[in-house]
């Protein structure tokens, strides 16, 4: 394979830069699941896109995919990440993906590389769960994983649902619900990302390859006490909704530290306390739980655990539990045939990697359940993310691109070879 020209860090950053300006005010990078923000950095995505003759298109979920021809037709290698973000997040989370995609469409266009089928860079939509609780809304309907319904169920904080959501930024939730992707028309997928822990970091390795991606389980709690006077009424008798709600919080992080749960994660990330009056006892506490775990079974246990001793701590407490599911994903093991092409491209290139687990979760999580896939990852500076913090050095990210480069051409090799083998055995197994 003749030497494919490098990725330019310059000019990935400055893209990454123009990216992350895309935000609301407020600090770090806030740019929410089908807001007209996300949908502007679609069509900046799509206008790049189209600068290295690609053919573009958004699919009814909202995801923009662009494809170059290959010198025959038939199924793509994809790759592509999210362009949306959590409240006052980071620049890197999502985009460094799409704009790793950008830089090799770029420098596919300009070293005038023929592939044997066709490629796709793909723009996902609504990966965060930050608004409506469900992470991955664009590519879990790409991947014909969505119910109609749970696009009207799924709320923000403002009661604005998913549907409504969509509909503000001209996309039909009806026909959304009806766009899973066309497995015959991929090959493989692979999904550039930060690594949002720091592993890589510690372990001073550039490039990361993922086997496997932890699940999530998200709840939303709401106790239920009784406000009332804080000067007027006695400790005794309280039904203190704050009180118990801060039980929840020991209780989740107790769980996950019981060397029983070694590789389950729990947190309470949010947490509204009503009527929020100095002077008042708290009545109504509602809080976000977000349970993650590489083990499906302990995963769905811990949950049940953390709500039965919350249940019990309210009992005791005279107030009352409300337990809303928001979303709930198992851990997906990635084919190891794809991660393997990415560990010999690795290779070939000379760069040191290192297999690892994503204890975040990612769109490859469901485009894999349509296109076999794997997932690069670059590192996370002191392993943070979510966070206005989050830094990954531009030459590690010019590194991930050229492994993602290195990789979709072996991709497409394989299945080029693949489909000859096909051709000529009449297709026979
Ligand atoms: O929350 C996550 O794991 C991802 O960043 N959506
Ligand atoms: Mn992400
Ligand atoms: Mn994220």
């Amino acid at each position: 394979m003749s030497a494919f020209p490098q990725a330019d860090p310059e000019r990935l950053w400055s893209t990454l830069q123009t990216m992350a300006a895309l935000s609301e005010p407020g600090g770090g990078v806030t740019r929410l699941a089908y807001t007209r923000l996300e949908r502007a950095a679609h069509e900046q995505f799509a206008a790049w896109m189209s600068d290295t003759g690609c053919e573009v298109r958004v699919d009814s979920a909202g995801n923009t995919i662009a494809t170059r021809p290959g010198r025959n037709d038939g199924p793509a290698v994809g790759t592509g990440s999210h362009l949306d973000s959590v409240y006052h997040g980071g620049r890197f989370d999502g985009i460094a993906g799409t704009m790793a995609a950008v830089e090799v469409a770029r420098l596919l266009h300009e070293s005038g590389t023929v592939t044997e089928l066709p490629l796709r860079f793909v723009a996902f939509a609504a990966e965060e769960g930050a608004r409506f609780g469900q992470a991955c809304c664009g590519s879990k309907l790409a991947a014909g994983l969505s119910a109609r319904a749970e696009l009207d169920e799924r709320r923000d904080r403002d009661g604005i649902s998913l549907a409504d959501a969509m509909r503000s930024v001209g996309i039909d939730p009806d026909r959304a619900a009806a766009s899973a992707w066309d497995p015959g028309e991929w090959s493989a997928f692979v999904e550039l990302h930060v690594e949002q822990g720091s592993v890589l970091e510690t372990a001073r390795v550039d490039v990361g390859v993922v086997d496997l991606i932890s699940g999530s389980t998200r709840i939303e709690l709401t106790v239920l006490g009784q406000a009332s006077h804080t000067g007027g009424t006695p400790m005794r008798g309280r039904a203190d909704a704050l009180a118990a709600a801060a039980e929840a919080v020991l209780i989740a992080e107790r769980l996950a530290l019981d060397p029983r749960h070694r590789g389950t994660r729990a947190s309470v990330g949010r947490m509204v306390v009503e009527p929020g009056s100095i002077t008042t006892i708290p009545g109504r506490v509602t809080f976000s739980l977000d349970v993650r775990d590489v083990d499906a079974d302990r995963q769905r246990l811990a949950v049940a655990e953390i709500v039965a001793r919350l249940r019990a701590a309210c009992l005791r407490r005279g107030t009352r539990l409300e337990a809303r599911l928001l979303a709930d994903t198992s851990a997906v093991v990635l084919p190891d045939w794809v991660r393997n092409e990415v560990t010999a491209a690795a290779t070939e290139l000379a760069l040191p990697y290192r297999v690892l687990t994503s204890g975040a979760s990612h769109d490859a999580q469901m485009v894999n359940r349509v296109v076999p896939t794997a997932m690069i990852f670059v590192p996370s500076r002191h392993g943070l993310s979510h966070v206005p913090e989050e830094w990954t050095e531009p030459a590690q990210l010019a590194v991930g691109t050229d492994l993602l480069a290195a990789s979709m051409l072996r991709l497409d090799a394989r299945a080029a070879m693949l489909a000859a083998e096909s051709a000529t055995t009449g297709g026979a197994a």
